[in-house]
């Protein structure tokens, strides 16, 4: 790096000093925390995607504010690699190091070090640096965004392009598109949802209804407002009715939204005794997940459909379809967590489904499905997708040229690729995943009830422990089993065994100071007796804070 590029990043580093005693780490989803502490962060973490945009020149990367279900005051920053799927985790232990750097002396020589190290090439005449801004609806996003642009650019050769108020799912997107030379515009998105849906649609063979009212509660985030925006603009004949717009003065995440209805099983504000029986669906603050419910009395509690059950009614959908062309070729996967609910995980092995599971967090997800032909992965808190390969896709468009128009093969390909279309193939995304799960239904011309009787949940519980160091919890990779402390799993094992279908795991949380227990069993008292029993063991073994 010569003297004008180092002169240009300490000039703008210096508008944005470390407040004291930050400290930050990427995590699972990024930097979050407190807005009012994280102009610095996020002028970094621009800097380090137009870096990325140099190193893997010529290539446009995202860089997304939000903070998605934290509360309203907090937000953050996560990084969109090229191909539309998160930060390549080779690349979190800079973001670390960047972010904490005490002073833009110390930043800039951290940054010197990193380019010489990765050979990136700054401003020497060659490719330049392209990165796509996006933000949630935070009040504190437009000003973080600013920060964000002024980092980008302190890297001569390199430019923010700012794309406004977005999903995070729409930002990846579009990044996904611009770097496979599609039209990556917000038009272009909202086209190719709105062309897939119609024609899944069309090869619905009975039933054709409109189907029964949906009712979407928009967390008072950007969720409900692209929504609106597709109804109004391509979507017109879809009955869906948005609640917790934002604008009738409800605070985003506040007692709304998905992450509040998965956990607490409760109906959102602005839900009650009318619904009863009536479709429902939450997105979460920047729309990337989503789950179902209905209520079945006039009560707060609710009949929840989380990640697990759409995860099971989307691989009944594909199965049926790859049955249909009796394609032995195709290997379809689904890929959960620890936290999948048993009873979810039973239902889909006797589906003949082969069943894999991943590490907590949508990156290590994503990169399990990405090994099928059709690998389909959802967390139980609603994030998930399809992931088609390039191949398989390629293949299905050959086979169907072969195929006479109207046959139940041709039909079925046709379903699998207008999925691939509809489905966002970067990250899991509410909008489109709400597409495809009024499709299905309509297709197997089901209520949401009917759906939920798949399978029964096991009851389960989930507990925080609060430690001196939650790092001392080391699991194995798919975090079933703790092999540290030592002596730990044997003595949960023990607990475990005192159940009828007991099971219980710990892990150190990404993105909060604690460890979580993890229970379930076929009671909710015994599911709830075991979580609190596993907890006093962490507290044993890890001492209380
Ligand atoms: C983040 C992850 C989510 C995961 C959660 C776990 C992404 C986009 N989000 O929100 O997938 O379930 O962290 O949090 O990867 P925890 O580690 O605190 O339990
Ligand atoms: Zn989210």
């Amino acid at each position: 790096m010569d003297e004008t590029q180092i002169a240009s990043l300490l000039k703008s580093s210096d508008l944005f000093p470390l407040p004291q005693s930050l400290k930050l780490s990427y995590g699972t989803a990024g930097f979050r925390g407190d807005a009012t502490l994280l102009a610095s962060t996020v002028h970094r973490v621009g800097i380090l995607s137009s870096l990325r945009s140099l190193k893997l020149a010529p290539s446009t990367i995202g860089l997304m504010i939000t903070a998605s279900h934290n509360k309203v005051s907090d937000n953050g920053v996560k990084v969109s690699d090229p191909s539309g799927e998160m930060l390549s985790q080779e690349w979190e232990p800079f973001a670390d190091q960047i972010a904490n750097a005490s002073s833009p002396q110390k930043l800039v020589s951290l940054i010197r070090e990193f380019v010489e190290r990765e050979e990136i090439s700054i401003g020497d005449g060659g490719e330049g640096g392209e990165v796509w801004l996006g933000r949630d609806s935070r009040p504190s996003g437009e000003a973080l965004l600013r920060a964000a642009e002024i980092g980008v650019s302190s890297v001569p050769g390199c430019v923010a392009v700012d794309l406004g108020v977005l999903t995070t799912p729409q930002l990846h997107w579009m990044v996904r598109a611009k770097n496979k030379g599609l039209k990556a515009t917000e038009k272009a998105y909202f086209e190719s949802l709105t062309t897939s849906f119609k024609c899944l649609i069309d090869l619905i063979p009975f039933n054709k209804s409109s189907g029964s009212k949906l009712v979407l509660d928009g967390a008072n985030g950007v969720g409900g407002e692209k929504m609106e925006e597709l109804l109004r603009g391509y979507l017109s004949n879809l009955a869906i009715e948005i609640r917790n717009t934002g604008r009738d003065g409800g605070v985003l995440n506040e007692s709304v939204g998905a992450d509040f209805v998965q956990k607490e099983k409760v109906v959102p504000l602005g839900f009650g005794v009318n619904d009863v029986g009536v479709r429902c669906v939450s997105f979460d603050g920047d729309a990337d997940r989503l789950v179902y419910f209905y209520l079945s009395s006039g009560e707060k509690k609710i009949e929840l459909l989380d990640g697990d059950k759409i995860l099971s009614l989307f691989a009944l959908f594909v199965k049926e379809q790859l049955n249909v062309l009796d394609d032995g070729c195709c290997r379809l996967g689904v890929v959960q967590t620890a936290y999948a609910n048993g009873a979810s995980t039973d239902y889909l092995k006797g589906l003949g489904l082969e069943v894999v599971f991943a590490k907590t967090g949508v990156k290590h997800l994503h990169e399990k499905a990405a090994e099928f032909d059709v690998g389909i992965y959802f967390e139980a808190n609603g994030h998930g997708t399809i992931l088609f390969s390039e191949d398989y896709v390629t293949l299905l468009v050959d086979k169907r040229k072969g195929l006479s128009e109207g046959s139940d093969e041709c039909n079925a390909v046709s379903r699998l690729v207008a999925v691939s279309n509809l489905i966002n193939q970067a990250v899991g995304d509410a909008i489109s995943g709400l597409l495809l799960v009024e499709v299905v239904l309509r297709h197997m011309g089901w209520s949401v009830q009917k759906w939920n009787e798949l399978y029964k949940d096991l009851p389960s519980r989930q507990v925080k422990v609060e430690v001196p160091d939650r790092t001392a919890v080391v699991t194995t990779s798919e975090e079933t089993e703790a092999l540290r402390p030592l002596g730990i799993q044997d003595a949960i094992n023990g607990e475990i065994k005192k159940y009828r279908r007991g099971r219980a795991f710990i892990r150190p949380s990404g993105t909060e100071d604690v460890v979580r227990v993890y229970a379930e069993a076929t009671t909710q008292e015994d599911a709830d007796s075991l979580g609190d029993s596993v907890a006093q063991l962490v507290k044993s073994f890890l001492g209380s804070s």
